[in-house]
């Protein structure tokens, strides 16, 4: 029997031949072309095409509807969305994913080669842009009003390409011959205003008021994507915003003659939404990243004030209709705009502006790190946005007054411990404290992070306000991450468990009954055979490296940073290299230990360790001594594409951060649901993945978060593990040597050196030992090939909580409090 496929129930579902036709139609209508001349991108954007007759369709009746209900709906800020490709998920969300398959199929094409056209939109750096993708996928799928606001970067994140085992850096131009996806709304289009002074004036009711003469102003040109949600009616939208010269401006400087200055305004303005940066999890004090900052929030704003006049004349119930959700700090200056626009604009006086204000934005916290925590220069924002920064110092005046006094009496360190202004050489604004201290919640995004923002992070604040901190654990979409990327694990769900699962990933646990079933455990790991044999043609054309299918396939993949630890996994590489080297015989299952990660273009030791993962992968790759016994790839310009067809084909999940350093993870959730094991530290949601999963399904090893900070407080010395274990010595020596960097000695040891005269921070000598045990059960393990399938598919069967569907829901329940909107 052919097996079953989930797909979405839909009424306006196109039939094979209905579809055949619209695609032609649009190959001729649309794009000019015709069938026998038309490229395989045009092929494609007649396929977006015809799917776009459902989707805008949907997308209008989704906006009647939430104008007709007045329904409250949430705002999502992001200043990173990434969103991968669209078509696939949109086939498969629309419910004609099989109609388009057949339709290209009988007009003579591959589907996957047609949708292999669609660039990456890759609107974000990593994990915090991929959770906000997932979140507005759900967001719609639950028919719930939302909308993402962020910007319409012209560059994504950087293309890397590797060359001599380096990472390079090449622009990302992800819609140079166009988006088949996106329409520009040029009807709502906002002006902006930067730099300039404040003037205070006194109207003739002798009232004071304040006036901001900006410097600049350039506008925001609003592109909507349409977020299709599952099965669902609703289509909601990714509105992005692009800077432009303000006209006026143009036009002036021209006709006094000043053509050249007339361009440098177009381009400076334009440089606004140019690039995303390429930092994760560090602050860029940039102004141009202030400036980007305020763009898209100013332009948000007046978005979200505008559809609220259209059922209300007065401000009463703006916290009612509205929600703004921050993610992370990024989007933090729009608190001070709204007080600016409520006050300075609308005539609203400071106390019911600040209600307003704290009653609708509520704040996600994704990182502990010290560095990431963003801080503005206080002459920075006096220069770009003179008057936020008034409204910012009232605000810190009247916290500092009125709460802080209240609760620490003439406590005046306790005041300069909690101020929003850092005082010192340079005096900064504190982002993150002007979010707790303004916004009515403040979450962590799993159970023990959420924790550590309380207890490390906020305690006093928290103090203060109890009632105001929340967790909501982070979840991935089961559309795009089993039933897009996975096709054979997710037919076979939907023979055992029916076509529902997409929604409910729970309905997944009834697997947990045949984990010992002979029958099933075949077909479970012949599926990951298949993945893992089409991962290795990827490989192969990639890298040019040939990997054995049968082999353990054991990935990291994530962006590049110390915390996360890839040089850990890279000891440990090079002890299993020396165990071979030493030993012909030692026995091991044949490994493949598979990177994908990209490093901040200014992060030189996130770029040595690449560098040293290829070198190292060149030696060990072509070393005859071992047999092909152990192989290292590291796949050039890891992204969401890349990601689909690397999770299926996972044995081994590598999630090894220092534990209390990773906010969550969701690529751990990812490798658990297409059947892999983790191998990982108590850290972030590794917690909730081994509590849902059981321990005995997991390799857990390492210092917990306790242990962490208490060896770091017993003063940490990464010697003692140096002298203490000779092979760790050893690995570590062999990186000053050239045996890996042939005639030039040296090239590897910045991470030898980090490790030791820098104090290796994340303690991944403390680690080691622990680690390389984890790995020994790992391969153990694995050579019990049933007790292996019961473990891959209990992780799969199990993790059910971690549907960006159930964060949504958490969300719902404990922040946003929205109805749900069914449209027609
Ligand atoms: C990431 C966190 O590092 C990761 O742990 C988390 O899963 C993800 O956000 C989504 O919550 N930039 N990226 C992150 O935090 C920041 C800041």
């Amino acid at each position: 029997m052919a097996a079953k496929k989930a797909t979405a129930k839909n009424a306006l579902a196109l039939s094979k031949e209905q579809f055949k036709d619209s695609i032609v139609k649009h190959l001729r209508s649309t794009l000019g072309t015709d069938e026998a001349r038309a490229n395989n991108q045009a092929w494609w954007k007649a396929t977006c095409s015809a799917v776009n007759e459902l989707v805008f369709d949907r997308l209008t009746e989704t906006s009647k509807a939430n104008a007709e209900n007045d329904s409250r709906a949430v705002h999502y800020l992001s200043l990173e969305f990434l969103m991968g490709r669209l078509t696939v998920n949109n086939l498969h969300n629309v419910g004609v994913f099989d109609a388009a398959r057949d339709a290209l199929t009988d007009l003579g094409k591959d589907i996957n080669d047609i949708c292999d056209e669609e660039p990456d939109m890759a609107l974000g750096n990593g994990g915090l842009g991929r959770l906000a993708a997932c979140f507005i996928d759900s967001l719609a799928t639950l028919n719930y009003p939302a909308v993402g606001y962020g910007i319409h970067y012209e560059h994504g994140l950087f293309r890397q390409e590797i060359q001599g085992g380096r990472q390079i850096e090449r622009p990302d131009s992800w819609r140079e011959y166009g988006n088949p996806w996106e329409i520009c709304r040029p009807e709502s289009i906002q002006e902006v205003p930067l730099y300039g002074y404040v003037e205070t004036v006194f109207g003739e009711d002798g009232k004071m008021r304040k006036v901001w003469h900006a410097g600049r102003q350039i506008k925001g040109v609003p592109w909507d994507i349409p977020v299709v949600g599952y099965e669902a009616k609703t289509v909601n939208v990714l509105r992005l915003w692009e800077s432009k010269a303000a006209d006026f401006f143009d036009w002036d400087v021209f006709n006094a003659g000043g053509y050249v200055d007339s361009q440098a305004e177009k381009s400076q303005a334009e440089a606004v939404s140019k690039v995303l940066y390429p930092n994760d999890e560090s602050e860029q004090g940039k102004e141009l990243r202030l400036i980007q900052q305020y763009f898209f929030c100013a332009c948000s704003l007046k978005d979200i004030i505008r559809r609220y006049k259209r059922n209300h004349t007065d401000f009463s119930q703006f916290s009612k209709q509205a929600v703004i959700q921050l993610n992370d700090t990024h989007p933090t200056v729009a608190i001070p705009e709204l007080m600016r626009i409520l006050i300075d604009e609308e005539g609203l006086v400071w106390d019911d502006a600040w209600k307003i204000c704290s009653e609708t934005f509520a704040y996600t916290n994704h990182t502990l790190l010290p560095e990431a925590l963003e801080k503005w220069a206080v002459y920075l924002f006096e220069k770009v946005l003179p008057r936020h920064l008034e409204i910012i110092y009232e605000i810190n005046r009247r916290f500092l007054e009125d709460e802080v006094e209240a609760k620490w009496p003439g406590n005046d360190e306790m005041k300069r411990h909690l101020s929003i202004i850092e005082e010192g050489e340079t005096r900064m604004v504190r982002m993150a404290f002007l979010c707790v201290v303004t916004c009515f919640k403040t979450n962590g995004v799993a159970a023990m992070h959420s924790e550590l923002v309380k207890q490390d992070l906020f305690p006093e604040f928290c103090e203060l306000w109890p009632e105001r901190f929340e967790n909501v654990t982070n979840g991935v979409t089961p559309r795009r991450w089993l039933l897009a990327c996975n096709e054979e694990l997710a037919s076979m769900y939907t023979d055992l468990v029916g076509d529902q699962w997409p929604r409910d990933l729970t309905l997944l646990s009834k697997a947990n009954e045949f984990a010992d079933d002979a029958k099933f455990q075949k077909k479970f790991m012949d599926i990951k055979h298949t993945k893992k044999v089409q991962l290795a043609k990827v490989i192969k054309d990639l890298c040019d490296v040939e990997v054995d299918p049968n082999a353990i396939f054991d990935i990291q993949i994530k962006r590049l940073h110390e915390y996360k630890r890839q040089h850990l996994n890279v000891l440990h590489i090079l002890a299993l290299y020396r165990r071979l080297l030493e030993n012909p015989n030692y026995e091991m299952n044949k490994r493949v230990f598979i990177f994908g990660a990209k490093a901040a273009p200014g992060y030189k030791l996130a770029k040595d360790i690449i560098y040293a993962i290829n070198k190292i992968a060149d030696k060990v790759n072509n070393d005859e001594r071992i047999q092909g016994k152990l192989k290292v790839v590291f796949l050039p310009n890891y992204r969401v594409t890349l990601a689909e067809k690397l999770f299926p084909a996972a044995d081994v999940s590598e999630q090894i951060s220092t534990a209390g350093y990773e906010a969550s993870g969701t690529g751990n959730m990812k490798f658990a649901l297409n059947g892999a094991l983790t191998l990982g530290t108590l850290d972030g949601a590794n917690v909730e993945i081994a509590e849902e999963v059981g321990d005995e399904n997991v390799f857990i090893f390492g210092l917990n978060c306790d242990e962490v900070k208490a060896l770091k407080a017993a003063g940490y010395n990464p010697w003692d593990y140096y002298y203490g274990n000779p092979e760790l010595k050893a690995v570590l020596d062999w990186l000053e040597t050239d045996y890996f960097t042939p005639g030039a000695p040296g090239e590897l040891a910045s991470i030898k050196q980090s490790l030791l005269e820098g104090g290796d921070p994340y303690l991944c000598l403390a680690d080691f030992a622990s680690y390389s045990e984890a790995h020994i059960a790992v391969d153990k393990m694995y050579s019990d090939k049933k007790g292996w399938a019961r473990k891959a598919i209990i992780n799969s069967a199990s993790v059910g909580k971690f549907n960006s569907d159930r964060s949504i829901e958490d969300y719902v329940d404990r922040i946003w409090h929205l109805e749900k909107v069914m449209p027609n």
